[in-house]
This record gives structure tokens, sequence and C-alpha cells, in this order.
């Protein structure tokens, strides 16, 4: 009896649970299809990312002598959804049974639940830590702490260790990390690749069937290929990964990258695995070509953050998403797809989105994802704008990033305390606010940092909830020392603002 085995866009090597169960007779499904390109208003330039790299890992399975059945996005045959292709393909080849490996977001592992094709959801393994690992891991703890799991990892996999002993004699290098922007850059980023007849082809269909007023199509650079994924690889390795811990937190205008890898679309997509890529940097460290502070930062991340997301993405369940432990509901500010505010950082991180659909980990967390926490955004709002905008985004891994890290909206689980910033840690972090229209010292005024005013905001409309965290008795104080009048100021001059930004005013 013939079966079907699903590929889906972000399960794109030839190691994927699924394809692994492949028996000559099967037929391999792959679908560009309008219901995984449209559930949000995703960036262009992830659509022809996926698409493209889908296309040619099709031609390579064939290459291989494999029956792949491929829908392209404008086949009128086109079901339209990932469960309605699997139905036709069943139809047309009559199968009836498919072998899945289980997405990465509840929305669709519910979609093959519920196709009247039985579809048998294999666990995707392509991670470090399978997920009964990290739920016995959190069973019983008080705080999902990542630096525990994170030394489990590396026990785990033996990365930087020496016996059962940190390379280096620690676990953690971050104090020698984290400064701020350097004067020039030594790096020029990413490996870009001119794209080819395939991507050609992908990008001016996405130009007619994905326009946009916000999004450029322009200048499409990534690798749609292992091979390509491989090669920006080894040349982060080669010439990024030495300076990545001291700037991993630094933000310059207008020098997006920095010394960043740039490889979460393809680890994501299944062009790059983890473990390669670890050990790929450590590798590098043995061969003295970079020092273990960067590489054991650049190693946390992967398995460390990345394995740590995933476990909590899984274990929390279907309704993360919906989560508002702050009961935020404020709007999101039309800004934030136009790029239309004076505030120079929210700016610049938001036309290099819309641009490039990238940002990095500090100008997500502690610029966009900050000024919506402090500005009291609809948190499910905010994880629909990070879902779309960014080529690396699939709600496994963005949702606990946007609803858990940064906006609080979890309650905890995945961060003790918020993560809150006046404008000062962007101002020391970065050199946005010597090219602002606001003054990043001044904390009332016309030309206050709207930063240092949400600041208070925030934490004086929490009270309740964080006054007694211990790690914010300081903040508290601080805010309890000023005077009363001045208290006032802070909070009507906030008020000003948000009203002024909900009426759709420039701010
Ligand atoms: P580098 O800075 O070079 O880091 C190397 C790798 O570490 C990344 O490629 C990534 O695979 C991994 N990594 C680092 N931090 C994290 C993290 N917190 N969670 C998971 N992996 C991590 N990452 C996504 O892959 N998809 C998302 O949708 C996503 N949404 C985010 C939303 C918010 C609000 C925040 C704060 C972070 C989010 N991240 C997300 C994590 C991180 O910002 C990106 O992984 C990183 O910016 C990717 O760029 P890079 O490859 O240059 O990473
Ligand atoms: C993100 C995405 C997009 C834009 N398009 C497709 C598609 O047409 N076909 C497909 O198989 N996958 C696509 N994907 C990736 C899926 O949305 C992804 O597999 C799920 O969100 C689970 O992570
Ligand atoms: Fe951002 Fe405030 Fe600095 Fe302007 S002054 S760039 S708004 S932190």
């Amino acid at each position: 009896m013939t079966r079907l085995i699903l590929v889906l866009g972000d399960q794109l090597t030839r190691d994927v649970a699924a394809l692994r169960d492949y028996r000559p007779g099967d037929v391999v499904v792959m679908a560009e299809v309008m219901a995984e390109a449209s559930y949000v208003p995703h960036h262009p330039k992830k659509i022809a990312f996926l698409f493209s790299a889908m296309r040619h890992f099709a031609d390579q399975l064939r290459a291989e002598g494999i029956r792949v059945a491929y829908t392209l996005l404008d086949d009128p045959e086109n079901a339209g959804s990932i469960a309605g292709e699997l139905l036709r393909r069943a139809a047309a080849h009559g199968a009836s049974e498919a072998i899945a490996t289980r997405p990465g977001e509840w929305r669709l592992i519910d979609a093959l639940e519920d196709c009247p094709l039985p579809v048998r959801q294999l666990p995707d393994d392509r991670f470090i830590c399978p997920q009964a690992d990290f739920d016995a891991w959190a069973e019983g703890r008080r705080e999902l702490r990542m630096e525990w799991f994170y030394r489990d990892m590396r026990r785990r996999t033996g990365l930087l260790m020496d016996g059962d002993k940190p390379a280096g004699g620690r676990w953690n290098y971050d104090h020698d990390n984290r400064k701020p922007p350097p004067d020039a850059l030594t790096f020029d980023g990413p490996l870009r690749f001119a794209p080819d007849d395939t991507t050609a082809e992908v990008l001016a269909l996405v130009r007619d069937r994905f326009p946009s007023n916000y999004y450029s199509h322009d200048g499409f650079w990534f690798a749609v290929t292992r091979e390509q994924a491989l090669a920006a690889l080894e040349h982060f390795i080669s010439h990024g990964l030495e300076r990545f811990g001291d700037y991993q937190d630094a933000m310059m205008t207008d020098r997006m990258f920095l010394y960043h890898a740039l490889i979460s679309p393809y680890l994501n997509a299944g062009l790059l695995g983890p473990l390669e890529v670890c050990r790929a940097a450590e590798a590098a460290w043995q061969g003295g070509r970079a020092q273990i502070n960067a590489v054991e930062g650049f190693i946390r991340q992967i398995i460390g953050w990345r394995e740590y997301i995933r476990g909590i993405y899984f274990r929390e369940g279907p309704d993360y998403t919906a989560r508002n432990a702050l009961r935020h509901d404020r709007a999101l500010p039309e800004f934030y797809w136009s790029g239309e505010t004076e505030m120079h950082c929210v700016k610049q991180c938001i036309d290099q989105t819309m641009s490039e659909a990238y940002a990095h980990h500090i100008q997500r967390l502690m610029v966009t994802g900050n000024f919506a926490l402090l500005a009291g955004i609809d948190p499910h709002q905010v994880h629909e704008w990070y879902l779309a905008v960014y080529a690396d985004a699939y709600e496994w891994v963005e949702a606990p990033n946007v609803i858990g890290m940064s906006q609080f909206a979890d309650g905890g689980v995945v961060g003790s305390k918020p993560y809150v910033s006046s404008g000062n840690y962007i101002h020391r972090m970065s050199d946005y606010c010597g090219h602002c229209r606001y003054a990043v010292k001044q904390k009332t005024g016309p030309d206050a940092c709207p930063f240092n005013l949400l600041y208070w905001h925030f934490l004086d409309r929490h009270r309740d909830r964080f006054a007694s965290n211990p790690r914010m008795g300081n903040i508290y104080r601080t805010w309890d020392r000023m005077d009363a009048e001045r208290r006032a100021t802070v909070l009507a001059e906030a008020d000003a603002f948000l009203g002024r930004m909900d009426s759709g005013g420039r701010v």
C-alpha cells in the first residue's frame, strides 16, 4: 500500500523523522499552500526563502530517486491547505495513510489530527533534548532557570567539557561579554547569495501574490540550499564568531548584522542542524580561531536558549499564545508596520525588519519588545507581529520568546522578572540616542525619551505584582524616593504620550 510522507517547509533535511521512515513506493508530499503562507501576514522574504528552499530540497530528493508530489502555489488544483493537499494526493496515489514529522505549531498539529486521512505524527527529533526529557527536567521545579538546563545540555552533548567540568573552568562567560558598540566593525555580515533561477522564479511569484506596502521584496540574499547554508555558517565561524560575545548585545545605526550569525532561518527550516553548528564553533575554539567567551556564548544560545524555548512551548500547551497575565489591551501602533516614529531606536529596528526580515536578539527584546511591554500593548497582537515579520519565526520558537521572555504575558514561566528598561539601557548598548529627536537624559518635558516616561508608568501600574519581587525592590524604592510632584508629572506625561500614540499622532 502506498504511503504519503509529508515534508513541511521547515523540515527540509534528509534526517527528518518522516523521511527516515521512507520506503520505496512511498510518495513524499510537499506543498506551497495559501493556508500556511497567510495565517499571519508573513514577510515576503520569509515566504520566498521557504518556497525556494522547498523547491531545491524537492529536487534533491528526486535526484536520489525518491518520488515527490510537489504542489506549486499557483497550481490550479492546489487544495490550499496541508490537510487538503494530503487528501488530494491520497486520492491520486491510492494511499490510506500519511507519515508526518510533528509540526512546530499546535495549529498545524491539530489540523493533521483532524484530517480525515490518518496521519501518523512522529516526534521531531532534530532537537538535542527530547520533550519527555525536558518535561522531566521541569517537573517539580519552582523556577525553570535556563542556566541549569543549559548545564545539563553541556553534559549531555559533551560540548566545551573537560571531563565532567566546563572547559576553561566556567560554565558561563557573559561576564566578559556584552560590550557597547565598537567604533568600527571588522565583519561585513552574513554571506549573501545571488538568487538562482529557482529563487528568481519564486521571487516573481511572491511579488505578485504577496504585495505589501510595508515589506521590501528587494535585495533577497538568503541561502536556499544546505550547501549554501553551510557556507554561510563557515563564513560566520571564520570571520564573525571571534567577536560575537563582545558585541552580541550592541546595536548600531544602519549596521544591523554586527557580529551575529544570521543562521536562525536555516536552523529552523532544517538546512542546518544545531549540533553541527555547535561543533563547528567548538572546533574554532579548539583550533585557536576564537576565544572561549565568544564560543561559549554562541553555543549557549543554541543548546541552551533554543532548546529551552522549544521545551517551554510544548510543555505549556496550545493556550500559551492567549495568555495575558498583565491584562494589556492597547492596540499595536501602526508604526510597528510603517516605521513612522520619532523614536530612532524603534525606527531603526522596524525599518531593518521590514527590509531584511531580521533583527538581532537585543533589538527584538530591548527595543520593540520593551516598548510594547512598557506601553501595555495586547501581547497577542505583539505575538502575531513577531510571527509575521521575521524569516526565522515559527510559533514554537517565537511564542515563548514573545509571550514569555519579552511580554511577561505567561506570568513568569520564562522569566522571573519582566525585561523592561528605561532609555538608559538603549543608550549604553547603542549609538541610537545620538541620532534621536528625543533626549535620553531628559526624564520629563517635551523632549523626554518615551522609554523613560513609560518605564515608571509600567512599574507604577503593576506595583501590586512586582513590588514584592526581590529583584525589583530597589527600583520601587528609587521611585518612591522621587518627590510626589515629579512622580505625578512623569505619569501624566506618559499618559499624554500614550494618548497621542493611540489617536495615531506621530510619536
Ligand atoms: P545569533 O545572535 O547569532 O545567535 C545564534 C543562534 O542562537 C540563533 O541563530 C538562534 O538559533 C539561537 N538563539 C539565540 N537566542 C535564542 C532564543 N532566545 N530562542 C531561540 N533561539 C535562540 N528566534 C527564532 O529563531 N525565531 C523567532 O521567531 C524568534 N523570535 C524572537 C522574539 C523575541 C521577542 C526575542 C527576544 C527573541 C526571538 N528569537 C527568535 C531569538 C533570537 O532573537 C533569534 O534567534 C536571533 O536573533 C537570530 O539571529 P542570529 O541567527 O543572527 O542569532
Ligand atoms: C511558514 C510557511 C509558509 C509561509 N509556507 C509554507 C508552505 O506553503 N508549505 C509548508 O509546508 N510550510 C510552509 N510554512 C511552514 C509551516 O507554516 C510550518 O511547518 C508550520 O508553521 C509548523 O512549524
Ligand atoms: Fe530610543 Fe529614547 Fe534613545 Fe530616542 S532617546 S533612541 S527613543 S532610547
